[in-house]
């Protein structure tokens, strides 16, 4: 939480300006306009750092290059408008339980990240700590569970599994009797684990990036990338160096691009000649009415395949795993909402009357191993922060922060030492496919 002192000052440390409560009504009952919260600026023909994609990814890591490194003459362009991509089409559902030790290190850093962000940017994000159950109704799950637990503690990660008599303390409405549809045979339970408004991260990282004079650049898509030397097609691919990219508001040179898209990870990298083993599923979401809230924590049920929290407004939001085909279709389909439906009613039979109010859908990067690939591609100059799944928007301050380093210093960051795109050649996979919230 913002200290008491910080609340006082008129600046936060980036020099933006605060507003005390009496200051913020002030200025809501003056017609005064209020300040943007980053500038709309020309494009420039040049820059030293080109970010693809405005989500949280891109965002955090022109803010860590500029406030970490000093590095400020950077663009991030998006096709369309901020967090208008896997950043607002999650269900911003934070933790840090994986199985790997790779990723418990990794996701772990974000979550400290995602900790200090109200105070770091000066932003109400929201985050809400209440706990994070993943439920097992087999065996076989139960034994995961506790190998993530074991995985965890050894890195002082708060993790384990408890019975249905706990359960039920933390979720009073849970049916936790071996009578239910698939009886809860214990769960994985994760304390830090929690929710955050997942616009306000993506509008918290834009205006400190602005502060230290990043550009932002919506509606500024790349169509191609430009790479010089290359042994691929048209001197691209391994061997080149990047020289910048060809926008649809025109040409923009820089020494250095960075792929942190969602949804398009795969084709963004083709344009600069690196093959990427991803495929795009289209992962689905739904939104409540509000009611009363019940929820206390986050409730996952892999073998339900389905993830549910309350906002703090009383909705439940409600996530499933990727849809079973590759697909760029960001529309909801009735066969999700059926099936949603069904699951949640084995798992919360109360819950029958509600109505859905919304639904959606991401685009997520799946790789082999469901780990990412972060760093340098075999294209100079041309870096990756790609091949999220269903992980992205956990990991984006971690990311922005390695990416940041990687960037500035020319070495990969020992938090992403495992993440790089040479393990598929060597073998060297990090299977992460046991921490996913449902099964996929
Ligand atoms: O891994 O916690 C998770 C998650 C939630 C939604 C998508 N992935």
């Amino acid at each position: 939480m913002p200290s008491v002192t910080n609340m006082l000052r008129d600046k936060n440390q980036h020099g933006q300006r605060r507003y005390s409560a009496f200051g913020l009504l002030r200025k809501g009952l003056s017609n005064q306009p209020w300040p943007r919260v980053w500038r709309e600026v020309p494009l420039k023909d040049s820059y030293d750092v080109v970010i693809i994609g405005g989500g949280v990814h891109g965002l955090a890591t022109a803010y860590y290059l500029a406030v970490n490194h000093g590095i400020t003459n950077v663009a991030v362009v998006d096709k369309a408008y901020l967090g208008s991509g896997g950043s607002g089409r999650n269900t911003a559902i934070v933790r840090s339980n994986y199985l790997t030790p790779e990723g418990v290190a990794f996701y772990d850093r974000s979550l400290t990240l995602y900790n200090s962000m109200a105070d770091d940017l000066n932003i109400n994000v929201m985050f809400s700590e209440r706990g994070h159950l993943t439920l097992a109704h087999n065996d076989s799950s139960l034994r995961t569970m506790h190998w993530r637990a074991e995985v965890n503690k050894l890195q002082d990660i708060d993790s384990s599994v408890i019975d249905p008599a706990e359960i039920k303390k933390i979720v009073p409405s849970l049916d936790v009797t071996s009578e239910a549809r698939y009886p809860i045979l214990g769960a994985l339970y994760h304390p830090p684990g929690g929710i955050i408004r997942h616009d306000a991260v993506v509008w918290g990282y834009a205006r400190a990036a602005d502060a230290y004079g990043v550009e932002m650049h919506q509606k500024t898509e790349v169509l191609d990338i430009l790479v010089e030397g290359g042994e691929g097609r048209d001197g691209k691919g391994a061997g080149g160096q990047v020289t910048g990219v060809m926008t649809n508001r025109g040409k923009i040179s820089a020494p250095i691009v960075v792929n942190c898209t969602a949804g398009w990870a795969s084709l963004i990298s083709d344009m600069a000649g690196v093959d990427l083993p991803i495929s795009t599923r289209p992962l689905q979401a739904a939104v409540t009415e509000p009611v009363k809230v019940f929820l206390p924590a986050v409730v996952v049920s892999g073998s339900l395949h389905t993830y549910v929290s309350q906002t703090d407004r009383g909705e439940l939001v409600f996530g499933a795993a990727v849809d079973p085909y590759n697909n760029y279709s960001i529309r909801g389909s009735l066969e999700f909402t059926e099936g949603l439906a069904g699951h949640v009613m084995e798992l919360m039979p109360g819950i029958s009357r509600m109505k859905l109010l919304r639904q959606w859908a991401g685009l997520c990067d799946m790789t082999p191993d469901y780990s990412p690939i972060m760093g340098a591609t075999p294209v100079e100059g041309f870096l990756c922060d790609v091949g999220w799944g269903t992980y992205g928007f956990k990991a984006g301050p971690v990311s922005g922060e390695a990416m940041a380093e990687c960037i500035a210093t020319e070495k990969m960051p020992a938090i992403i030492a495992a993440f790089g795109l040479e393990r598929f050649a060597k073998g060297d996979l990090v299977g992460e496919k046991g921490a996913a919230a449902v099964g996929h």
